[in-house]
This record gives structure tokens, C-alpha cells and sequence, in this order.
């Protein structure tokens, strides 16, 4: 993606501007312009406080911007799925896995960026909820959602991948209704170096029956409704007019919950054992193929052959993945007091693979 765009608002900010940052500053958190005579690099000071304004925000919406992330442009996720089908969850447990088993296996280190507003956030939002009250992350309700900005750092000589800056879009189910809501609130989709599109296999007609019939929840939202809005989306904002050039957005397709459907699983089912792709710190091609053409043939079984063929037709690059954030059901009031994450990372790191920062063994 273009390098100088603001992660939030997507807005150009060749012109960054300042915010206060001092506490109980009247001023604070407002941007400010930086101003025609100022010198190349050096800090205004706040009109109200007069204290050194250090802070780079967006000008139009106040995000705060980090100078590394900027200059090595950033890979944007996004997560596209419709209500309840796990997205928050799966973020929530997708970046504990990322700072912490992903890490320890690559030899890297997961660095929150955009000042304290990440940690802060995946803190509040995320880390609380999961891993210290043992309770699912609460459906969203903003329908703006603020990404969670990391730098992911490897040394200089490493083999096992490049530095780079990483944004991640979790969102409002409700948004993915309409396409004009979308256009609104996930601009990030069209500016993504990769899509994570989650579908809850309680929305495939096989199991919706099979649960019904047990008198067991269903999740609402069509997910081939939702890719097909997801395509137009991206067709026009990449600006592909022809439908017969495919999209150069990488596209992962994620099974969510896996963990209702292990029991139904083949007992030589790929999708069932743990990644491949954590034993050593490079890819296991193999294995994510695997697990795709499972994954293919499952969803064909569920009635979702449609799905699939779109996906084949309309993207370059796809692959199918079937993960567990939680690894278990939630009790009736959330609570899940014990995280077996399978599988989450599968995605993320065959969409770095595809961006040339991890390798392949
Ligand atoms: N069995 C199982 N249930 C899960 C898993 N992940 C999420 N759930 C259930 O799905 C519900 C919805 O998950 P969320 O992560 O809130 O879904 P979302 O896509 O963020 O939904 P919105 O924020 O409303 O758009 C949770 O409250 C859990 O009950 C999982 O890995 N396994
Ligand atoms: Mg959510
Ligand atoms: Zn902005
Ligand atoms: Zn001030």
C-alpha cells in the first residue's frame, strides 16, 4: 500500500501534524497543524500549554502515527466476517500468539506502535476479557473500530524473515450488512496487503440444519453474500474494471469454531493436528495445502461449493484454513476458562509468506 496514508482514516499525511500530549492539557489530543516556518523535524509547542508538542497525529482524524511504521508502509489485515462469527476472539487470541509462540519459534519480537493506543486497547479490549477473567471478548459495538498497530521485529541477519510494520482491523459485524456501511467504516479492506475473511461453519446450510435440529444457536449473515460484497468493494476501489482480472490481494478464508466439528473430522484429518509451520521457523508449504484442499472438500460437504468457486475465480492468490481461537465452547455467560488456540496463526503467516516477509522451507 501507498506508504504515507494514515492507518485509520486512510487519509494522506505527507503533512502530519502535532498533538499535545501533557496531561490535563486543554489542548490534548487535538491536532494541530504544523506550522509554515517551523523548522524540518523540530517539535511546535502547544498554543494552550506551551509545552513541546512531540506527538505525530493524523490531521484529519488524530491518530496517532508512528515515524518507523510510516516510512516502511504498512501491511494492513483486515477481518472481514459477519456478526458473531468470532472475529475479536480470534484477533484477541491471534495476537497473544503472534507476541508469544509465533516469536519464540522465528526468533522475533512483536513491538505495539501508535504510542501507548495499542497497548492500551488490546489491553482493555482483548487481553482482559480472555486471559485474566477467563471470559470471551464481548461482541463489538463501535462501528469504528481503531486498528491495533505493531512493528514485528527480526534481526538484520535473520533468516526466518524482514522487519516489517503490521495493522490489524477488527470490526463491527453489523458493518458487513450493506456494502455502503462497508465502503464507510473498513476502508481499510481495499488499502489490505491481505484479508482475513471469517465464516462460522454454523452459517454453511449442512450444519445449520444439523444444528437446528439439536436446538443449538445459529450464526446469522450469508458469508457468500459477504465475499461477493467484499469483491465489489475491492474491484472498486483497486480500480479493476474487468472482471476478468482476477484480485492481487492475497485471500485467506477461515473456518472459525473448528473446535464444534473436531469430533465429525476424518481421524486422518490434516486440519485436526497442530501447524507445521511452528516447528521450525519457516513455512510448511505443505501442510497449508493440505489443510486447504480439507478444508475445500469440507465446505463443498456443507454446501458451500459456491463459495468456494468464487473465491477460485474472482482472487489470485487463496487459500482455506480451519482454526479454533478458544479451542472450546464458552459456558452460557462466556466464560472459558481455560484458551487451546488451534491453529490460529496458519493465516497470518501464510499471508506474511505471501508478502515476502516469512519464508518457505
Ligand atoms: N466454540 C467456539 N466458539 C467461539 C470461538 N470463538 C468465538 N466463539 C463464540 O462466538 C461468539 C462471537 O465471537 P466474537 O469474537 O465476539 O465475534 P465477532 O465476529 O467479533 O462479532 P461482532 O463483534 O458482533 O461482529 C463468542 O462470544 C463465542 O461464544 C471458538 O474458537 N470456538
Ligand atoms: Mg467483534
Ligand atoms: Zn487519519
Ligand atoms: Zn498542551
Amino acid at each position: 500500500m501507498d506508504m504515507k496514508l494514515c492507518p485509520k482514516c486512510f487519509a494522506s499525511v505527507e503533512a502530519a501534524g502535532y498533538a499535545c500530549s501533557a496531561p490535563h492539557c486543554s489542548r490534548a489530543g487535538i491536532p494541530v497543524p504544523p506550522a509554515a516556518e517551523q523548522e524540518e523535524g523540530a517539535a511546535p509547542l502547544c498554543p494552550a500549554c506551551q509545552s513541546r508538542m512531540t506527538v505525530k497525529v493524523c490531521l484529519e482524524c488524530g491518530f496517532e502515527l508512528d515515524p518507523d511504521a510510516l516510512q516502511r508502509g504498512l501491511l494492513c489485515f483486515s477481518l472481514v466476517g459477519d456478526q458473531g462469527v468470532g472475529k475479536s476472539n480470534y484477533l484477541g487470541v491471534l495476537i497473544r500468539e503472534l507476541a508469544g509462540e509465533f516469536c519464540r519459534v522465528y526468533g522475533a519480537t512483536l513491538y505495539p506502535t501508535g504510542g501507548d493506543r495499542t497497548m492500551d486497547r488490546y489491553q482493555r479490549i482483548y487481553s482482559r476479557p480472555l486471559y485474566d477473567l477467563g471470559v470471551c471478548v464481548p461482541p463489538t459495538e463501535r462501528e469504528d473500530v481503531d486498528p491495533l498497530t505493531y512493528t514485528l521485529l527480526f534481526s538484520d541477519d535473520s533468516a526466518a524473515g524482514r522487519t516489517c510494520a503490521l495493522a490489524f482491523y477488527d470490526s463491527y459485524g453489523k458493518n458487513f450488512q450493506s456494502e455502503a456501511n462497508m465502503a464507510l467504516y473498513n476502508r481499510s479492506i481495499y488499502h489490505s496487503a491481505g484479508i482475513l475473511l471469517l465464516v462460522d461453519p454454523a452459517q454453511f446450510p449442512a450444519i445449520r440444519e444439523q444444528r437446528s435440529a439439536r436446538g443449538l444457536p445459529l450464526t446469522p449473515g450469508d458469508p457468500q453474500e459477504l465475499l461477493l460484497r467484499t469483491i465489489h468493494l475491492l474491484r472498486a476501489g483497486l480500480g479493476l474494471a474487468s472482471v476478468e482480472q482476477k484480485i492481487p490481494v492475497p485471500l485467506a478464508v477461515c473456518v472459525t469454531k473448528m473446535d464444534t466439528l473436531f469430533h465429525q473430522l476424518d481421524p486422518a484429518s490434516f486440519v485436526r493436528d497442530p501447524s507445521r509451520s511452528l516447528r521450525q521457523p519457516a513455512l510448511s508449504e505443505a501442510d497449508l495445502s493440505s489443510c486447504s484442499m480439507e478444508m475445500e472438500s469440507l465446505l463443498e460437504v456443507w454446501g458451500a461449493g459456491e463459495l468456494l468457486r468464487h473465491v477460485k475465480s474472482q482472487f489470485q492468490d487463496w487459500c482455506f484454513f480451519g482454526l479454533s481461537a478458544l479451542g472450546n465452547s464458552p459456558g452460557e455467560q462466556g466464560e472459558i476458562p481455560r484458551i487451546s488456540p488451534h491453529r490460529v496463526l496458519d493465516p497470518l503467516l501464510w499471508l506474511l509468506w505471501r508478502n515476502q516477509i516469512l519464508k518457505a522451507e
